[in-house]
C-alpha cells in the first residue's frame, strides 16, 4: 500500500487563502468589496469550473470551489473500492459522502479508524470478556456464548463518528489523519445493553467511569503496550442504547471494525467505542488509559486563539459530538440541465440531541431553503433529509447544507473553534453543481 499525500489545494488555502486565490486565479481581491474576488479572478475561476459562477457576487474570497476537491479510489479488504486511505500503518480509511447515501451504512462503506494493528488469529470460541475494576462488586468473565445467552438482545441504529472527522480544514493544521468528511457512518448494531451486563456484576455507588481494553496490537509490536483505552462516564454507560455489540447489520462485525465484540456509544466520539473488546473496567475516577489525557480527544474548555499553547487543566474531554450533516446525493460535480429540479438528500445528526431543522443554500449562504427532515429510527441514529432545488439560470453553483439541533445550535459555515488536535469540525458540507 502506498501512503497517499492528501495535501495540495487544501494546504495552499490553509496557509493563506487570499494568497492562494491570487496564485490560482491570478487576481487579487476587490479592495472596494472586502472579502470578495474581483470580476477578473471570478472569470478565470469560471473558465476553470466550466461555467460562470451564478452567484459570483456572494462568493467569498479564499473559498476553494468544492468541485476541485476530488477523491480517488483505493482498495482495502472487505471495504468498498471508493474508500480513501489516509494511512496504511495503522489502516485508516474514510468514505466519500456520495458513498454514504444508504440510510443504514453497509459494512463495506463504514470508515476504518485504527490506532494500532488489527489483531490476528482471532479465536471466537475462546474469546473472553472480563469485567473488573475498583467500582465493580466482583470480577467476572463471559464467553461470547454466555453474553449472547445470558442477556436480552437489542438492536439500534447508532451513529459512529471519529472526533477528528474534518481535521483537514484546521489552520494552523493539526497532525494526525487528515480526515475530510467521511469518518462517519450509521450501521445497525446488535448486542447486550452495557448496563445489563454491568448490573449483573454490581456497580458500586462510587463508580464514575468505565474504560475498555481491546485486543489490537501496539504499532511497536510490544505486547505489553496498550494501543488505546478510553471510555465514558457511568451515566452514558447506563443509557439504553449503549451496547456491547457482536453484530452489525445482522452479520458479524467486520474484522476492521472490531470483530468479534465491540462497544458502541452512539453520538459520542468514535474513540469511546472500543473495538476487539476483551476487558471493561468500572472505575471510581475518570478512566486514565492511553489517549484519555493531554490533547488526546480533548479540546480547550474555553475559546482559544488558533495555534496557542493550552495548559492540561484547561483541556476538557469531548463528550457528545456537535450537530452535523452531509449531502450524500448528488455527488459533488453533478451536471444538470437548465430548467430541471435537482433532488438533493443526505443525513444529519447531533450527538445526544436530535436534529430539529435542515436547510440548504445555493447562493453561498445568503438565503436558505428549508428541507424535509425525517425522525431518527431511534435515539442517536442519523436522520434523513431531502429537498428539491430549482436553479434560476445556467452556471456554477454550490449547494451548502446546514443542520440545527434541538438545543438550537446550528452548524457553522466555516471551521469552528481551533484546537490542538483538530477535533469537532462540524462546518457545513458543500457540493458543486453545474447547470448547463
Ligand atoms: N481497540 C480499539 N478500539 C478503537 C480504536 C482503536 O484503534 N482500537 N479506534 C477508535 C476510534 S478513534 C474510532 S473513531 C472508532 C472507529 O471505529 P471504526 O474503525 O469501526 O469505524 O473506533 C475506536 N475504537
Ligand atoms: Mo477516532
Amino acid at each position: 500500500m502506498i501512503k497517499k499525500d492528501r495535501k495540495g489545494i487544501h494546504e495552499l488555502y490553509s496557509i493563506d487563502p487570499i494568497e492562494a486565490d491570487k496564485l490560482l486565479w491570478g487576481r487579487e481581491t476587490d479592495s472596494s468589496r472586502r472579502g470578495f474576488l474581483k470580476k477578473t479572478a471570478l472569470a478565470t475561476m469560471g473558465t476553470f469550473l466550466g461555467a460562470e459562477i451564478a452567484f459570483a457576487n456572494t462568493m467569498p474570497a479564499g473559498l476553494i470551489p468544492a468541485s476541485l476537491i476530488s477523491d480517488e479510489p483505493f482498495l482495502i479488504p472487505g471495504k468498498h473500492a471508493g474508500l480513501v486511505i489516509l494511512n496504511d500503518k495503522p489502516i485508516n480509511a474514510e468514505t466519500p459522502p456520495h458513498l454514504l447515501n444508504d440510510i443504514i451504512t453497509p459494512a463495506d462503506k463504514l470508515f476504518v479508524r485504527n490506532n494500532g494493528l488489527v489483531p490476528e488469529n482471532i479465536d471466537v470460541n475462546n474469546w473472553i470478556l472480563t469485567i473488573e475494576g475498583e467500582s465493580a462488586k466482583e470480577k467476572k468473565t463471559f464467553t461470547l456464548e454466555e453474553l449472547k445467552s445470558n442477556f436480552k438482545h437489542y438492536t439500534y441504529q447508532l451513529t459512529l463518528e471519529c472526533g477528528g472527522n474534518g481535521r483537514n480544514e484546521f489552520n494552523p493544521p493539526a497532525k494526525g489523519n487528515q480526515w475530510s468528511l467521511g469518518a462517519v457512518g450509521c450501521p445497525e448494531w446488535t448486542g447486550a445493553r452495557l448496563k445489563d451486563v454491568l448490573q449483573s456484576i454490581g456497580v458500586k455507588d462510587d463508580a464514575v467511569y468505565i474504560g475498555y481494553y481491546g485486543k489490537d496490537i501496539h504499532l511497536s509490536q510490544n505486547p505489553d503496550k496498550v494501543v488505546i483505552s478510553r471510555g465514558v462516564p457511568v451515566k452514558k454507560a447506563m443509557e439504553d442504547e449503549s451496547l456491547i455489540a457482536w453484530s452489525m447489520n445482522n452479520e458479524e462485525i467486520p474484522v476492521m471494525n472490531g470483530y468479534p465484540l465491540r462497544l458502541i456509544f452512539g453520538g459520542w466520539p468514535g474513540s469511546t467505542s472500543g473495538k476487539w473488546l476483551h476487558k471493561i473496567v468500572i472505575r471510581n475516577k475518570i478512566h486514565d488509559g492511553p489517549k484519555m489525557e493531554g490533547a488526546s480527544y480533548r479540546v480547550p474548555c474555553n475559546f482559544v486563539s488558533p495555534g496557542s499553547e493550552i495548559d492540561n487543566e484547561d483541556m476538557c474531554i469531548i463528550e457528545s459530538m456537535p450537530v452535523k450533516s452531509l449531502i450524500t446525493y448528488p455527488k459533488s460535480g453533478a451536471v444538470i440541465n437548465d430548467g430541471t429540479f435537482l433532488k438533493v438528500n443526505g443525513h444529519a445528526w447531533a450527538g445526544d440531541y436530535k436534529v430539529s431543522e435542515m436547510q440548504i443554500s445555493i447562493d453561498f449562504g445568503s438565503t436558505w431553503q428549508k428541507c424535509e427532515l425525517k425522525s431518527p429510527k431511534n435515539r442517536h441514529a442519523w436522520q434523513q433529509w431531502n429537498a428539491n432545488v430549482n436553479f434560476p439560470k445556467k452556471g456554477y453553483y454550490e449547494v451548502w447544507a446546514r443542520a440545527t439541533d434541538s438545543n438550537r445550535k446550528s452548524q457553522p459555515m466555516v471551521v469552528p473553534g481551533w484546537n490542538p488536535k483538530g477535533y469537532l469540525n462540524n462546518a457545513c458540507h458543500r457540493i458543486a453543481v453545474k447547470v448547463v
